[in-house]
């Protein structure tokens, strides 16, 4: 080990396999760059400190902003992930075939992103992540979104095809939890991207080209939002994928349970796609009983959340014990807080208790009417996806990057790793915390700066636009200092970092073999959104109503 490094494990990624991860990690980094650029735009005009030059409009950072962050930084990160431990865990290397796809893939997914993006900056289409209509952007923008899509189903086959692979060259095998839960991911992500893709071919470019005048509202979004919220879950899988199968191992434990950690990855597969309307709680055009059947699901999507707090509280103690440690917090002295793969991500899962608090507030039907479209969801998402999810994306670099570019991470990376996570959750509970705030007192969501003439209410909001702007700012910082990370890794000193992949506990139940049973869990899945779905879409179908021409903002 030379001097000024971390003490790193001994082994070797398929460097080949590295360019096809090292590319989509870039593009995710300079995604969150640009979208922090815009994010932090946000804030400064929402509390009336600059005003926007060059007649750009609000909408349009904001559909800058949410495009760039929450569906190419994170679509971008997962593939890259996800390929590395494909194949480093289905026979440490990607198959010729299956590394064309993921090329493929990324080509598509590229191009569709110039595309979209392009849009969006040229104020083509500023209609916001969500892409409701009757907002009408350019066909072009929409366009990008499907070869967005496409390209990302490209990569999902790829995934799957290394498994059958791999399943057909060990015979009567369980496939190993990292794969088994990449394929559940992407398992999901195809799934649920059927909505989406039919709201844009069916819906969305026929009407954006003019070839049809009105489009049917209540169907559009309610396809989005049969995508929208399984979307959620594709940031989440895998973090969790970090926390269950990479953390144990960088603290030098184990996994507490492979077949608890399986099970709760297939109960997010059957329950996190039939639970849209919780995102449409307060729209007509849905039946209450519809609407309260979602509502139920949403709760049940919650057990595999709270499955994987018991699991990692598990893990922590019983390596804590192993190490010594004694009494009920006892465990907390003994964890690796000087390491940055391990502190990024533990902070996630920290303030992943209060996000998930929030989630469960939103979820509840009375209480939704009091937080829907204020700034409350804004700040329940920066701290579900913006921290829980970006921070252990931000963690996972610290090896991944040395891992597949046959580099090491250094002291000093580490330590600024550590300054970065420390400024980010400064930032976010400076931002996040004002948004819950304010958004409890009414303050609505995607709105630029006004003072609503004057209204007394509205401006008792202007402190907390305030400490928004403040975390905003504080956030970018931590934006410029990731960013420059990345790219410091990718020149760090040569040398060999093992992917840190965990293993189960000795003690722990043998995994049943039902577990790894695809066919029987598409089927479940299959069947509960059919049983959620079929009578509401129907409805919407039959009973179109008046359709709505588009609207440009
Ligand atoms: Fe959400 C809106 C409900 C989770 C993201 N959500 C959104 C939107 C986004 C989003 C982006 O029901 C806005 C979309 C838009 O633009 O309109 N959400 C939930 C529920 C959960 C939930 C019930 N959301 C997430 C996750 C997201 C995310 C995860 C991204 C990654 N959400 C809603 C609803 C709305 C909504 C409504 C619509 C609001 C409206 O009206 O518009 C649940 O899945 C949460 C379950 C989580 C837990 C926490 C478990 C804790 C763990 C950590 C363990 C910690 C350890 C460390 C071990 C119950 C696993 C401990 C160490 C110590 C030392 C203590
Ligand atoms: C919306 C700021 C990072 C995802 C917003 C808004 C602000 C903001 C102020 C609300 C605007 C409004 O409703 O009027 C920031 C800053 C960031 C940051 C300063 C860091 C520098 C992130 C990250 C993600 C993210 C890392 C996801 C990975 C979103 C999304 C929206 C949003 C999805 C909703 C856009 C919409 O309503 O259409 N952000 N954010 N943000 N942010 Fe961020």
């Amino acid at each position: 080990m030379k001097k000024g490094q971390l003490e790193l494990f001994e082994n070797k990624f398929d460097l080949k396999d590295g360019k096809l991860v090292v590319a989509h990690i870039i593009v995710a980094f300079l995604a969150l760059l640009i979208g922090g650029i815009a994010g932090l735009l946000q804030t400064l005009v929402k509390s009336g400190t600059v005003k926007l030059p060059y007649g750009i409009g609000y909408y349009e950072l904001l559909t800058a902003h949410g495009v760039l962050m929450a569906i190419v930084f994170t679509t971008y990160f997962i593939i890259g992930f996800l390929y590395s431990g494909i194949s480093y865990t289905l026979g440490g290397k990607l198959l010729p075939i299956v590394h064309r796809m993921g090329w493929l893939g990324f080509a598509f997914m590229t191009v569709g992103t110039a595309l979209g993006v392009a849009m969006v900056l040229t104020g083509k289409a500023s209609v916001l992540y969500t892409f409701y209509a009757p907002m009408k952007a350019s066909p072009y923008f929409y366009i990008g979104l499907a070869l967005l899509v496409v390209g990302s189903w490209i990569s999902g086959w790829g995934i799957f095809y290394q498994l059958k692979y791999w399943k057909k060259t060990h015979q009567g095998k369980i496939s190993p939890l990292f794969a088994f839960m990449a394929v559940i991911t992407f398992l999901m992500w195809q799934i649920a991207t059927i909505g989406v893709a039919a709201e844009v071919l069916i819906q969305l470019i026929p009407w954006s080209f003019g070839w049809v005048e009105t489009i049917n509202v209540m169907l559009s979004r309610t396809l989005f939002w049969y995508f929208g919220h399984p979307l959620v879950y594709f940031w989440l899988m895998p973090a969790y994928m970090c926390w269950y199968v990479i953390i144990p191992k960088i603290i030098g434990g184990k996994i507490y349970s492979d077949a608890l950690a399986r099970l709760s990855f297939v109960l997010l597969l059957l329950f996190s796609i039939p639970v849209g309307f919780h995102h449409q709680l307060m729209e007509p055009g849905i039946s209450s009983f519809w609407k309260y059947l979602q509502v139920v699901l949403t709760f049940m999507v919650v057990v595999p959340s709270l499955m994987t707090a018991f699991s990692l509280f598990a893990t922590f103690e019983l390596n804590g014990r192993a190490k010594g440690a004694t009494g009920l917090f006892g465990w907390i002295k003994v964890m690796p807080w000087k390491d940055v793969r391990f502190f990024a991500p533990f902070l996630g899962m920290l303030i992943f208790i209060p996000a998930g608090a929030g989630g469960l507030i939103n979820a509840s039907n009375q209480m939704n009417a009091v937080v829907h479209n204020t700034l409350w969801v804004t700040g329940h998402f920066h701290l579900t996806v913006a921290t829980s999810v970006a921070l252990t994306f931000f963690g996972i670099t610290y090896w991944l990057l040395p891992a597949v570019t046959g580099r090491v991470l250094t002291k000093r990376m580490n330590k600024l790793g550590i300054i970065q996570a420390i400024i980010w959750c400064a930032g976010m509970f400076f931002m996040s915390g004002a948004m819950h705030l304010v958004g409890l007192f009414g303050s609505p969501r995607r709105t630029a700066f006004t003072t609503y003439e004057g209204n007394a209410d509205a401006a008792g909001w202007m402190p907390y636009y305030v400490f928004m702007a403040i975390g905003g700012t504080v956030l970018f910082i931590g934006v410029l200092l990731m960013v420059y990370n990345v790219f410091a890794l990718l020149r760090a000193p040569k040398g060999v970092t093992e992917y840190p992949i965990g293993e189960a506990m000795e003690q722990a139940e043998a995994t049943p073999a039902y577990l790894d049973r695809w066919s029987v869990w598409i089927s479940l899945s299959v069947a509960l959104i059919l049983i959620a779905y079929t009578v509401p879409l129907m409805d919407m179908i039959m009973h179109p109503g008046v359709g709505s021409k588009g609207f440009v903002t």
